[in-house]
């Protein structure tokens, strides 16, 4: 025994996952993490802090598993009795969950469950703290604006009604079980380690792909959705925040404001310095916008960067528009946002610029390089 605090993270090689590791480590805990089988590596988020299993007592061990298979779920928990488990593992795609909704709800809704019912069968109920990584989408169809703890759910999408039973399981095993059971509802989150087919990234790597001439153009889904986003590493401070007081409680965890994902192009735009021109149907205002002063630009320049709007990425049922009220969380936390979603864009265009600068690189020798972006 290490006497230091042993935390499980399901979803270790996702987005939240790495952030999170890497903030649990630097905390003094043994950080334990479920990764899944692939036939590559998909370990990319978290290299930097991989320690090799032959080190003496690492800090930071994988497992392999999968939230669909409960016998694994237990046997990890049984030999690592944790202190902290943060769910965050999940089919987390909005529109992927409309191709695939059963693995989904298996994975997000019963994944969950199993969770939660290896913790219970184990007698574990009262030592370990377990953390939901619900979601904004459970607002959908929007009942009110800000959306805040109180605000009716409405979901729109199997990812959504499977993150809605997630979420009232947790609520059910917190009240029939005491269990320090919570979820965070966190609003979008994003950084230069977002999925590449998630809104903000396909925007900024398609974007440093065409300023380097890897790609002809971006095509994009509803860009007058409107989003309230921050970054991930704010997020997961507070993920861990929720789990250290005295009662387990439900929070809500977003910026309070919102931009659009034409803003959010526009922004990426002209940090790259590139004058964009929006073609396509099904979108109110097509035009022609300057990056860098955000007006309407007189005349279509040649070599300017085209946004195609594609019917392909709207989705059978959208959510609009969300913004949070991330009140209760100030005040019973003391928690604040510290990076503005300008500033993270800057940081997730430079980041993907360095990777199109390589692999401009790369295909000038003859190499071929991944491009094509689907979501
Ligand atoms: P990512 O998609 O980046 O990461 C998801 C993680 O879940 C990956 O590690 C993935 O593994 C793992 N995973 C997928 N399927 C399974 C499975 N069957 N069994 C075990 N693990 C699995 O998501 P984020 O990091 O962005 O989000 C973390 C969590 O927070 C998710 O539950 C998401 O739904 C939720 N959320 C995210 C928000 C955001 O804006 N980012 C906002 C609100 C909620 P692999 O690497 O092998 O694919
Ligand atoms: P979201 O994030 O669905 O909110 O779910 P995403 O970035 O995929 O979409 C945000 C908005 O942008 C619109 N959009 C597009 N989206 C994608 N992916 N690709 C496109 O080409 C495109 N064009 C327009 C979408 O229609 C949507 O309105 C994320 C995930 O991280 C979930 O796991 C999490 O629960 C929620 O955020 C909060």
């Amino acid at each position: 025994m290490s006497g230091k605090k042993v935390a499980l993270i399901t979803g270790v090689t996702g987005q939240d996952g790495s952030y999170l590791a890497e903030f649990l480590l630097e905390k003094g805990y043994e950080v334990h993490g479920i990764k899944r089988r692939a036939s590559l590596f998909n370990t990319q988020r978290i290299d930097h802090i991989y320690q090799d299993p032959h080190t003496p007592s690492p800090d930071l061990k994988l497992h392999y598993g999968d939230l669909s298979d409960t016998s694994n779920l237990t046997r990890i928990v049984q030999e690592i009795q944790p202190d902290e488990v943060y769910n965050l593992g999940a089919q987390s795609h909005v529109a992927v969950s409309f191709e695939a909704p059963e693995y989904t709800a298996d994975v997000d809704a019963i994944g969950t469950l199993r969770l939660l019912e290896a913790i219970r069968f184990l007698g574990l109920e009262k030592k370990t703290r377990f953390y939901q990584a619900s979601t904004s989408e459970l607002y959908g169809l929007v009942q009110e604006i800000p959306q805040r703890e109180t605000t009716p759910f409405y979901p729109r999408s199997p990812y959504a009604v499977a993150k809605l039973y997630a979420y009232w399981i947790t609520v059910n095993y917190r009240e029939a079980y005491g269990m320090y059971a919570c979820n965070g509802v966190l609003f979008n989150h994003e950084s230069p380690r977002r999925g590449e087919t998630f809104v903000t990234r396909k925007i900024t790597r398609g974007l440093a792909n065409i300023a380097q001439g890897l790609e002809p153009c971006l095509y994009m889904g509803n860009i007058d959705s409107l989003r309230d986003w921050g970054h991930a590493k704010d997020y997961v401070r507070m993920q861990w925040m929720m789990l250290q007081q005295d009662q387990p409680e439900d929070f809500v965890i977003a910026t309070g404001v919102q931009y659009s994902v034409r803003e959010f192009i526009t922004w990426s735009a002209a940090h790259l310095g590139i004058t964009l021109r929006f073609e396509g149907e099904g979108v109110d205002e097509v035009g022609i916008v300057d990056a860098v002063t955000g007006q309407d630009a007189p005349s279509v320049a040649e070599g300017d960067v085209i946004v195609r709007i594609d019917p392909r990425y709207f989705r059978p049922a959208e959510v609009e528009t969300l913004l949070g009220d991330p009140a209760k969380a100030k005040e019973k936390l003391g928690w604040v946002p510290e990076i503005k979603v300008q500033t993270m864009c800057e940081e997730m265009v430079a980041e993907d610029l360095k990777v199109a600068k390589r692999h401009a690189l790369l295909k000038q020798h003859g190499f071929n390089v991944p491009v094509s972006l689907e979501s």
